[in-house]
């Protein structure tokens, strides 16, 4: 499958990993947004949050926990944010699920 985020998993491309286990790969985003920018990549190929499954129930907690694990690792005391872009109209553009966290800076809100 000609898929970047399956690639860097695979070790094919490079990245800057900071995490890996069975499940999930985490490493810094190429344009960071924040001081602290990083994805976490579920390492079955899954499309978009919108083709999750009861399945992947486990799978979605598991990578919450593991941005609180990571975040805590990186100092980010005063909070962070958790964001999933999900289909053209939600900004996604890498069709493999990702999860974006951010910290480091205050953020803002509404987003674009
Ligand atoms: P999006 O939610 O699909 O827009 O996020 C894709 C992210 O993947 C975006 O922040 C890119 O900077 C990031 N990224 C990356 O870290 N490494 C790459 O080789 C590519 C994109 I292409």
């Amino acid at each position: 499958m000609d898929c970047l985020f399956c690639k860097i998993i695979s070790g094919e491309i490079p990245s800057d990993k900071i995490y890996e286990d069975d499940l999930v790969y985490a490493f810094r985003d190429i344009d960071p947004q924040a001081p602290t920018h990083f994805l976490i990549v579920p390492k079955e190929h899954i499309a978009s949050a919108d083709e999750l499954e009861e399945r992947h129930k486990e799978l979605v907690g598991h990578v919450f926990l593991i941005a609180k694990k990571i975040c805590a690792e990186e100092g980010l005391t005063r909070g962070y944010r958790i964001v999933n872009n999900c289909k053209e109209d939600g900004g996604q553009s890498v069709d493999h699920l990702h999860f974006h966290v951010l910290g480091g800076r205050s953020l803002k809100w509404p987003p674009g």
